[in-house]
């Protein structure tokens, strides 16, 4: 039995030895990267069972991915590798804060894992957690991938509990559709993680409460405030939230016998939008006052409304805290906690990763973090 199956692609991450522009390094470390798997080693690493589907090329980069993910305890058994395709790689500063800039340099187009398609990866697998987390990453890589991943969260009786994490990374988007595919999927899911910036610049939404007037439908809606916290917007069934008790997984066709469902900053650059208003997509559904009137019912109808903030820690490197964000969430969703605590063991899970260079860090044990967790409230912020 799998807790989370996280799907998603994986990169060797060169860090260069020392910060500056990538122009000037000469030397680079090796070490691993991918939003999706980064949370199923979080989630591993903090003692629930996690699953990584995805599709890694015939090379020895692809057996780095694989060992190296593995040996954070997370199953890999399912990642299938490309016979032609090469594992995506990619190079990075070590230090977002550098005067110069973030740089990031992809070397990913036609990598194995964009060949991931309805017809290339095991849904058996996909559909065999209790949870099953997505990213937008995926649906930038190919239309393959886009088509995987729209076929994900289409609502469809007995699936998992299906996660999204909006990551919008521009330059990854290879025409200008990106934030209106990302905002179709995320109205496909039951919990969403979104950073207020990053809606800023993908949407043109400014603050929570608008960002849940255009994104209504998920049960959950994170909204990942930097360092002043996050807010929650929780419907109703998800105050107590009855997972699927998975019984059976099989192919999508065959979906049948699973059980009914009725800062941590994103490492994002302020977007150009200065505008509060949503561009006109974010507007798109049924026309005028009928759209608006059920958009106004669907956010006033959030059971819970909770914001946490965050803990302050000496930042190294945001890259990697909005994943562990979302693994601390949902070890916590996975344990029926209150939202207030969810937040919490998200930022917990952020703070960990803030302070070290790489994606990746040991988290502090389950039995500390439900320690930390419990501090009355001056121990936060
Ligand atoms: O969230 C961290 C990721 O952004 C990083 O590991 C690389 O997956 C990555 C991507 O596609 O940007």
């Amino acid at each position: 039995p799998v807790d989370v199956v996280c799907l998603g692609e994986s990169m060797v991450t060169f860090l260069p030895a020392r910060p500056g522009r990538l122009a000037d390094v000469p030397a680079f470390e090796r070490t691993i990267g991918g939003a999706e798997s980064n949370v199923a080693c979080a989630l591993a690493a903090a003692g629930h069972r996690a699953k990584w589907v995805s599709r890694v090329g015939s090379d020895g980069f692809g057996d780095h991915l694989v060992e190296a993910i593995g040996a954070y305890g997370v199953d890999v058994r399912a990642v299938r590798r490309d016979p032609v395709r090469p594992t995506g790689i990619y190079f990075r500063t070590a230090d977002d804060r550098a005067a110069d800039g973030h740089e990031v340099l992809y070397y990913r187009a036609g990598s194995a894992a964009s060949a991931m398609s309805p017809a290339t990866v095991p849904y058996r697998d996909l559909w065999g957690g209790r949870i099953l987390h997505l990213s937008g990453i995926t649906a930038a890589l190919s239309d393959d991938c886009l088509a995987l991943m729209r076929d994900l969260v289409s609502r469809r009786p007995g699936r998992p509990l299906v996660s999204f994490d909006v990551n919008y990374r521009p330059g990854l988007w290879r025409d200008a559709a990106g934030p209106a595919v990302l905002l179709e999927l995320a109205r496909g899911a039951d919990v969403v993680f979104v950073g207020e910036d990053e809606a800023q610049e993908a949407w043109g939404l400014r603050g929570a409460a608008a960002v849940r007037a255009a994104l209504p439908e998920p049960g959950v809606l994170v909204v990942k405030q930097g360092a002043a916290g996050a807010t929650v917007f929780a419907q109703e069934e998800f105050s107590t939230p009855p997972l699927p008790a998975v019984t059976l997984s099989g192919p999508a066709a065959g979906l049948r016998g699973i059980g009914e469902r009725g800062s941590t900053g994103t490492g994002l650059r302020p977007g150009p939008h200065s505008s509060n208003s949503p561009k006109d997509f974010v507007q798109a559904g049924p026309p005028g006052a009928a759209r608006a009137a059920q958009l106004a019912e669907r956010a006033a109808g959030d059971a819970e409304c909770a914001t946490q903030p965050s803990p302050s820690v000496d930042v190294v490197a945001p890259v990697g805290a909005g994943d562990a964000f979302a693994a601390g969430f949902l070890s916590a969703t996975l344990r029926n906690l209150p939202v207030r605590d969810r937040i919490r063991h998200g930022h917990l899970m952020a703070a960990a990763v803030l302070t070290v260079p790489g994606d990746l860090t040991q988290p502090p044990t389950r039995a500390h973090a439900d320690r930390l967790v419990a501090l009355d409230d001056t121990g936060w912020g």
